[in-house]
Parts: C-alpha cells; sequence; structure tokens
C-alpha cells in the first residue's frame, strides 16, 4: 500500500457512498409551491382584485381564440403523426397559456429564443398556418425545405429563432442576442425559454450569470411543467424553487402560475418594459403541467399516475379562461362551439393543401450553403437531376 492510499491514524473511513437514487425530500419547485406565485385568475372564473392587470375584453378574447386553436392543432398533428403522415410531433397541451400570454406581451421587433413547446408563438405573431404545418411535413411548402429536425418550427418574418433539439443552448443564445440589442442602443428584447430540467444544464448557468453582470435587455422564461421526460422536479433540483436559481446569480426572479393567461401576460409585460427601459434582465418560472405525452414518441403512463394529470386538468388554462369570459359576459356554450367548428375548418384546410404538396425538390439539396457552388458539387447535382425519381421524390405519380 503506498502512502497515499494509507488510512492516516486516527482517521475514520466514510462509509461507502449510495449512488442509488436518493429519496430526497421533494423540493418545492417540484410540489409546485405557491410561494410568491402571481396569480390573477381564481378557479370560480373570478379575478384577483390585488393583482388583476385590467386587460381588456378583445385581448382576453384573442388569447382565448389562440389557446384553443393550438389545443386544436395539437390534437390534429399528433392524429396525423398516429397515422404516419407526419413523422414526430411534440404538444403544448396544458402549457398554452405561457407561450401565447408572452407572445401577446412583446412588439413585432422583439426575438423569441424558444425551448420544445414554444413554437405556437410564431403563429400568434402573424406566420400562416400553412406555412407552419409545412414545416411539420418538411415538404415543399416548407421554407426551410424539409432539412430541419421534424416540427423544429422558426420563422425568420417573425423573429422566433428554431429551438434546438439539445436542452438548453437557447438561453444563451437568447442572452447573446439581447447583449448585442444592448451594444446597438436598439429597443429590442428578447425573450428565451426553457424547460425545468434546462435548468441542469451549464448553458442555463452561464447564460443567467452573463445576463446578470451585462444587464441585458432579456427575459428568461422557465416552463416548469414537473417532468423532463420522465424525470421529475425533484430528481431534476433540490433547490426550492427554480426562480431562486436566478436570484443566486443577481437576476430579478418571480413565479407565476403558467396557467393563468392573464397572470403570465402581467409578468411578462413588466419584465419587457424593464428591459426595454434598461433596466436589465428577469427570470419568471411559470408553473405549469404537461398533460400529454413529452413527444409522439413517449408514453407517459409508465411513470407517472393518471391521478396527477386529472388534478392538473383542472387546472387548464383554457378551461379557466373560458370560466372568466363566460361570467365577464363574453363567452357561451353556443360561441365556443363556433369557435371551434370555424378553427377546425382553417386547421382542415391547411392540413388538406400542404400534404397535397410535393416533397422539396431534390436538387434544393445543394442550396443555401455556399455562395457559388463549387465544381465538384455542381457535378454532384447534374448527376441527381439526370438520374431518375424515386417515388418519394414524385417520380411515381
Ligand atoms: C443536452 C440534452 N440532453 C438530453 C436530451 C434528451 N432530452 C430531450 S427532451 C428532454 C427533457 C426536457 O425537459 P424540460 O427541459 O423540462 O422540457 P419539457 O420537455 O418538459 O418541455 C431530454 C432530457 C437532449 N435533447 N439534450
Ligand atoms: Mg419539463
Amino acid at each position: 500500500m503506498s502512502e497515499l492510499e494509507a488510512t492516516p491514524p486516527g482517521a475514520t473511513t466514510r462509509p461507502a457512498a449510495d449512488v442509488s437514487p436518493s429519496p430526497a425530500p421533494p423540493s418545492r419547485a417540484a410540489e409546485g409551491d405557491d410561494e410568491g406565485l402571481l396569480s390573477v385568475l381564481r378557479d370560480d372564473g373570478t379575478l384577483d382584485p390585488a393583482t388583476d392587470p385590467g386587460l381588456d375584453d378583445a385581448l382576453l378574447l384573442r388569447a382565448f381564440r389562440e389557446i384553443k386553436r393550438l389545443r386544436l392543432l395539437d390534437a390534429r398533428m399528433l392524429l396525423l403523426q398516429r397515422q404516419g403522415r407526419v413523422g414526430f410531433y411534440g404538444a403544448c397541451t396544458g402549457q398554452e397559456a405561457t407561450p401565447i400570454a408572452t407572445a401577446l406581451a412583446l412588439e413585432p421587433g422583439d426575438w423569441i429564443f424558444p425551448a420544445l413547446r414554444e413554437s405556437v408563438m410564431m403563429l400568434v405573431r402573424g406566420f400562416p398556418l400553412r406555412t407552419y404545418v409545412a414545416q411539420v411535413f418538411g415538404n415543399s411548402g416548407d421554407l426551410l425545405k424539409g432539412r430541419q429536425m421534424p416540427s423544429h418550427m422558426s420563422g425568420r418574418r417573425v423573429n422566433q429563432v428554431s429551438w434546438s433539439s439539445c436542452i438548453g443552448p437557447q438561453i444563451p443564445q437568447a442572452v447573446g442576442a439581447a447583449w448585442a440589442a444592448k451594444l446597438r442602443r436598439d429597443s429590442t428584447v428578447v425573450v428565451g425559454f426553457m424547460g425545468d430540467g434546462a435548468t441542469s444544464e451549464p448553458d442555463f448557468h452561464s447564460a443567467m450569470n452573463f445576463a446578470a453582470v451585462f444587464r441585458v435587455p432579456c427575459v428568461m422564461i422557465c416552463q416548469n411543467n414537473h417532468w423532463a421526460i420522465s424525470v421529475p422536479t425533484a430528481r431534476q433540483t433540490a433547490s426550492r424553487t427554480i426562480a431562486i436559481k436566478g436570484r443566486a446569480y443577481g437576476v430579478p426572479s418571480m413565479r407565476v402560475d403558467g396557467n393563468d393567461v392573464i397572470a403570465v401576460y402581467r409578468a411578462v409585460s413588466e419584465a419587457v418594459a424593464r428591459a426595454r427601459s434598461g433596466g436589465g434582465p428577469t427570470f419568471i418560472e411559470a408553473l405549469t403541467y404537461r398533460v400529454g405525452a413529452h413527444s409522439s414518441s413517449d408514453d407517459p403512463s409508465r411513470y407517472r399516475s393518471q391521478e396527477e394529470v386529472d388534478r392538473w386538468t383542472q387546472r387548464d388554462p383554457l378551461l379557466r379562461l373560458g370560466r372568466h369570459l363566460a361570467a365577464r359576459g363574453l363567452l357561451d356554450d353556443a360561441a365556443e362551439a363556433a369557435l371551434e367548428a370555424e378553427l377546425n375548418a382553417e386547421i382542415a384546410a391547411a392540413v388538406t393543401e400542404v400534404e397535397g404538396m410535393d416533397p422539396p425538390a431534390r436538387e434544393t439539396l445543394f442550396d443555401d450553403v455556399y455562395a457559388e457552388l463549387p465544381w465538384h458539387l455542381r457535378e454532384q447535382r447534374a448527376e441527381l437531376v439526370r438520374s431518375p425519381k424515386g417515388p418519394a421524390h414524385g417520380g411515381g405519380r
């Protein structure tokens, strides 16, 4: 035994480390503890007068319409996936209030760096549904020419960057873009999203630190939906809340009821106003719940109880806003049914039109990398164009 390996006289040996998943007490972040939680919409449909920002009827009706459209769109896309008509899809069901309220609180020139479940913000900010659905199909109607990972939507015209399949990189990217806006002295605000799982990634921590030190005009929003695929928040963090992690870096941080569209709108509007006026970044933890599967490749019944899902379904953002609109005399069953029929028709028309489009032309494979195609790629493209088309490229039609 070498000197280094010898146990010093008098030293006690540490018991073997227990490396099994510890039955640590659940963090408050996991329990959805409402310490400091901003909420406005009460379960009975009334508003808390102490926190109500007094949003007008038109804005609330617009929010309801957008949540409803996304609910129907997600259901339709998942159905198409199950029928083998699109390859992959991840729904936002149960979490719609946070991205939709955020989109409604931004100016058109602001930028969005989404995580997995905020693609809808493009639609809210005017991106056409047809072109959005074409990104799910990845065909010739897709502005990205079918090259992106499936359902990784993005829209240059609405300043929305593609989300990344890797968890986390969009957070420092958002902070970097916000720093650029600050250096250019323009009034752009950048919003960066993440899930609860992403707060375990190094990217989260470097982004928070940088955002605070350089006081960038960025609003970072964590959708704490209580699961990172099959990993519950209690296994993700032992911190009291997720918001407290932002505070540790010196970023003003808060918690909001993420299923309350009015509370999220208020929280984000205030954070955006502060960022725009030079007040620096904000971190918002939005408490919500992923009601459906993580994606079309997941079966959540293998790791969580139906009872838990049912509990959160009662706090459904659409249900709660609908209750409030009804109490305000702005919605009844007939109006909701008519809206649903109109939105379903809009979605069905987009799907029919997009599904009939050809796949991306083969030769587009060579576009967009070189300003001028090198000789060897010109040769390859010519050879491809000369060769017979397979059925996947419209050859069999
Ligand atoms: C760096 C990295 N690690 C692991 C994965 C696999 N993965 C995909 S989604 C996901 C969970 C993400 O959870 P969360 O951030 O809470 O977002 P949510 O899906 O709940 O919206 C994981 C671990 C990945 N894509 N990237
Ligand atoms: Mg999550």
